[in-house]
């Protein structure tokens, strides 16, 4: 009988310690395809972040290094400007991405770093219990804004794609979805590209993924899945912001 559907090579037999329903394993899975894919598991080096994928090193069978609190585009360049012909990314929440590593990947993308970036936006900050991240929308009501996010104070949604997609060192910058079938789809495709961008030398490019954290929203996984189709969506569009490949 054909084998049709197998773990990839590029994932370890560890199981993943995320909450029933999360999207992040999906997330992780469609990047063990494309390395699969595309055969550079051998040259392949990730970045790990803090957040709920903090021991995702354990997943993926790749070498790995640990680089918290926002710090993985740092240490990316460190790693890709000492072995160029590496394929490297990071694998970052929105906690760990877009407050407290605002600056490593503002100046990484502007420095048009040859890395790629995986950004899983859930809106929250989900390992430390469900805090107000930078991505949190307006009203959104979380453990640090129990009253619902104010712009008065909290200041606006930060939108990370389309701010690096303005930077020239910027290559492809998309953003994308696991929350249904067609979404997963276009972000393994997003993936593809990011990791191709990097493979011919042009330049930083990141996949921005809008991802469930149905524990900390409080919501059923079907229920989550279709608050980011009705609503996160809405104030992050998906699409691709730039692609320099063509
Ligand atoms: C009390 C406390 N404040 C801050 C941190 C730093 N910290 C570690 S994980 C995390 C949240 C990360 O959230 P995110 O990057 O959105 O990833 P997620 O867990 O949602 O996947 C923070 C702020 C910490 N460990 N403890």
């Amino acid at each position: 009988m054909a084998l049709i559907f197998d773990r990839p090579a590029c994932l370890t037999p560890a199981p993943f310690t995320y909450c029933p329903g999360c999207g992040h394993g999906v997330v992780h899975r469609l990047l063990a395809e494309i390395i699969d894919e595309l055969g550079i598991q051998d040259r392949t080096i990730g970045m790990a972040s803090i957040g709920c994928s903090v021991f995702n090193y354990r997943n993926f069978d790749i070498d790995m290094l640990s680089c918290p609190h926002g710090r993985a585009p740092a240490c990316a360049t460190g790693v890709k400007r000492v072995h160029p012909d590496a394929f490297v990314f990071t694998y970052q929440g929105d906690g760990d991405l877009a407050a407290i590593g605002t600056a490593e990947i503002l100046h990484a993308a502007n420095r048009g770093e040859k890395i790629t970036v995986v950004f899983v936006n859930n809106a929250i900050y989900g390992m430390t219990g469900g805090q107000m991240a930078p991505t949190t929308l307006l009203g959104g009501k979380t453990t640090t804004s129990p009253a619902g996010r104010e712009a008065d104070g909290a200041g606006h949604p930060l939108h990370v794609a389309e701010l690096l997609a303005t930077l020239p060192g910027v290559v492809f910058a998309a953003r994308s979805g696991v929350h249904n079938p067609a979404s997963i789809h276009k972000t393994r495709g997003h993936l593809k590209k990011a990791a191709q961008a990097q493979l011919a030398g042009k330049g930083f490019s990141i996949v921005e993924v809008l991802a469930n954290c149905n524990m900390n929203w409080g919501m059923e996984p079907d229920e989550s899945n279709r608050w980011i189709e009705t609503t996160l969506s809405k104030e992050f569009p998906l699409g691709v912001f730039k692609d320099g490949q063509v």
